[in-house]
């Protein structure tokens, strides 16, 4: 029988070998892709993304939880395609334009794939453009936008607008330090969140 509930515990120790070694096994004894995902890793990056928004855990924490996670994510993916597993959503993230801060942004990418988002990262100082046409070429729910300094927030309003005038449905959240959910509002976006953690939480809300 797969321990799916010690495959948790491995991740979210961050135990790489152990959480690639649990995850082979469980496909082994034939327990569905699906089921080792959801049961398995994202239950265990659900569960310590709780602690982390409890300020139970940091972000070391997450870092090394989240490396598991890909690790294990790796040996999965071939039987999750294979058996037609749908992503929750396609989520374009990047850092803004004239912004090369990307610590909080890869947090944040890494928390989606841990919730079964398909992530698409364009990585930092990203143009409006950039996003836009990345956002319709995959046919993004979501556009996520970091930023750490006030002088490049206000590229994130240009992105707002571009995906207005581009005439898509893709979804708008921000965040980063000097990032407020009255910004977001001000500025039209869809979505704001303060932490990684949250930002799972929001992102699931825009594409229920
Ligand atoms: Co810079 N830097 N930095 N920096 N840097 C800050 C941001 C600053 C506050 C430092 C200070 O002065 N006290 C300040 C900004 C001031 C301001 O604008 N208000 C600053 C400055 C001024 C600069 C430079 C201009 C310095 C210079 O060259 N004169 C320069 C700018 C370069 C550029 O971007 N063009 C610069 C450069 C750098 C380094 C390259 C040295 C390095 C970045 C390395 C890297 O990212 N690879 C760096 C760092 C490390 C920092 C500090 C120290 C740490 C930032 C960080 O990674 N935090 C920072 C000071 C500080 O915060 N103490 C500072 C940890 C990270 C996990 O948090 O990114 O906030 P954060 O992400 C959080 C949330 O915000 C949220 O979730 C994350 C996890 O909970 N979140 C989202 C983030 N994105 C989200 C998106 C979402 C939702 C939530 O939805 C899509």
């Amino acid at each position: 029988m797969a321990d799916l509930e010690a495959l948790k515990e491995a991740v979210m120790s961050g135990d790489q070998e152990t959480a690639v070694e649990l995850t082979m096994a469980a496909m082994n004894d034939k327990t569905g892709p699906e089921k080792i995902l959801k049961q398995g890793l994202i239950a265990a990056m659900d569960t310590i993304g709780g602690k982390f928004a409890r300020n139970e855990v940091y972000i070391p924490e997450i870092l090394i939880a989240a490396r598991a996670m890909k690790s294990a994510m790796e040996i999965l993916e071939p039987a999750l395609a294979k058996a037609g597993v749908k992503p929750v959503g396609k989520f374009v993230i990047g850092t803004v334009e004239g912004d090369m801060h990307d610590i909080g942004k890869n947090l944040v990418a890494m928390m989606m794939k841990g919730a079964g988002f398909e992530v698409i990262d364009l990585g930092v100082d990203v143009s409006a453009e950039k996003f836009v046409e990345q956002a319709k070429s995959v046919n993004a729910q979501i556009i996520g936008m970091s930023a750490l300094l006030t002088t490049t927030m206000p590229s994130m309003e240009a992105v707002v607008k571009a995906v207005k005038k581009a005439g898509i449905k893709t979804k708008v959240m921000v965040g980063g330090a000097p990032v407020t959910a009255d910004y977001a509002s001000n500025i039209g976006a869809d979505g704001f969140a303060q932490d990684a953690a949250t930002a799972v939480t929001v992102a699931k809300g825009l594409v229920a």
